[in-house]
């Protein structure tokens, strides 16, 4: 039984204290890395007045560049020798953001997952699949430790090679996954191709997550799969998946505020917004050693859900994530900012001024096509040079983002000129 009562049904008050004190030691665990000890001085930053959660609103925001800015390890606040694991943010190679975990950090992590899992009603004679990444990605081993700790057993077969994972599922009676959206619609067309209903599979249950979707793709996964899905969120910055997530009633992810405290904001003004209002999600990791992290701003947009569940669960939920606030794109499930394309389009010599990216989903996997203006003495080139010419940015980006895009190499002036802003990225996929 992985139900913790007394925290997952902790009165509001209680919850405040315990935000509270946790936040307190977080502080001070912070104060002793050289990112924040540094910003604390130069902002002339007492923590010893930040007593409690209302308080978090006078400290400032930590950014995904901030996280860069101090790669490797400046924002450690344990030795060396205390760590036992790292993990990355995908898609980005050199200056990613890392993150670094105690052995109690992936203890207690592992523990937040077993109880969202349970929340959705899996048990430990559950068989879990575990088609997310495994790796520097967080989705592979973040629901791997908290599957075991349950008592399921896993099968940890990662992504890709979709006739293995069909058979893994038919030998093994696979009763719940946890996948990606983009990949689920796909695999599930290989499945029927290999002219096996999903529905007779033993599949029940799924978590979905790494990537935003809408409600009418869980609907169309559900039905196709013959399964009942749950919205698993999570950011590799805040740990990774398990941050939030649904429980049996698929009506809003449970935050886990025992280990987090949430705030919505304005993302233009920083302002703080009730509970009910949408804006940025902003958390702070306040039952972690090895990387405390204050006032992450996730980029994301949701709302806070003000209603209890009837789940009896008293942890605020928040709403499905409707967007972004900057530009990452997820191109199966791979974080990707079209900045880091331009970067290696414009190291090449050949190629204009005009460019765009377009995101398409082909049986149910997400494809990448970018389309280059070429300047005009190569555009009337050999193929040979031109083929060549491809091969290079193809490489170059495989080796920056992990993704094999298709270019299309196209004349000068022939891309719509940017009126003001730029639109750079058509995204025709569904979600
Ligand atoms: O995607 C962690 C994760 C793994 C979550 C597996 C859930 C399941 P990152 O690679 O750091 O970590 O990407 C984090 O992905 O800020 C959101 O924009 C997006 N995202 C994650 N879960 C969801 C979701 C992992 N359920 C970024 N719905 C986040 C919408 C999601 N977007």
């Amino acid at each position: 039984m992985y139900f913790q009562k007394d925290i997952e049904t902790i009165s509001k008050n209680a919850l405040h204290l315990l935000q509270s004190e946790r936040l307190k030691k977080t502080l001070e665990a912070a104060a002793t890395t050289p990112y924040y000890g540094k910003l604390f001085q130069e902002k002339k930053i007492d923590i010893s007045k930040i007593k409690t959660v209302e308080h978090l609103k006078d400290l400032p925001f930590t950014t995904k560049n901030d996280l860069r800015l101090s790669y490797p390890d400046g924002m450690v606040a344990v030795p060396r020798s205390e760590i036992v694991r790292i993990h990355a943010s995908s898609g980005t190679t050199g200056k990613s953001t890392v993150i670094f975990y105690t052995m109690k950090d992936i203890d207690n992590w592992a523990t937040l997952v077993a109880r969202a899992m349970y929340s959705t009603g899996a048990r430990r004679e559950d068989v879990f699949q575990n088609m997310m990444g495994y790796g520097l990605f967080t989705g592979g081993l973040g629901l791997h430790y908290g599957a075991e700790k349950l008592g399921c057993m896993v099968i940890p077969s990662s992504t890709g090679n979709s006739l293995k994972q069909l058979q893994l599922m038919q030998d093994f009676q696979t009763t719940l996954i946890h996948i990606t959206p983009s990949y689920a619609l796909h695999l599930v067309e290989v499945i029927k191709e290999n002219g096996i209903n999903p529905h007779d599979l033993s599949v029940k249950k799924a978590y979905f997550g790494a990537e935003p979707y809408s409600e009418s793709t869980r609907k169309k996964l559900e039905e196709q799969w013959g399964l009942d899905a749950y919205n698993c969120y999570g950011l590799s910055e805040m740990n990774g998946p398990g941050v939030a997530m649904e429980c049996i009633n698929k009506a809003g992810m449970h935050i886990a505020e025992d280990y987090y405290i949430a705030e919505i904001i304005n993302p233009e003004t920083g302002e703080p917004l009730p509970d009910g209002e949408e804006g940025e999600l902003v958390l702070t990791h306040i039952n972690r050693e090895a990387m405390p992290i204050i006032r992450y701003r996730t980029r994301d947009l949701t709302r806070i859900i003000p209603e209890p569940c009837s789940c009896g669960r008293t942890h605020r939920r928040i709403e499905r994530i409707k967007g972004r606030t900057d530009d990452m794109l997820i191109v199966g499930g791979v974080n990707v900012f079209p900045s880091q394309i331009e970067s290696v389009l414009m190291t090449i010599p050949e190629v204009g001024n005009n460019y765009r990216i377009v995101l398409d989903r082909e049986e149910g996997l997400d494809r990448m096509h970018i389309q280059v203006e070429l300047y005009s003495k190569l555009f009337q080139g050999d193929m040979k040079a031109l083929k060549k010419l491809n091969k290079e940015i193809v490489e170059k980006l495989r080796a920056l983002i992990t993704i094999n895009p298709r270019i299309e190499f196209m004349e000068p002036g022939s891309l719509p000129p940017s009126e003001g802003k730029a639109k750079r990225v058509i995204d025709n996929r569904e979600i």
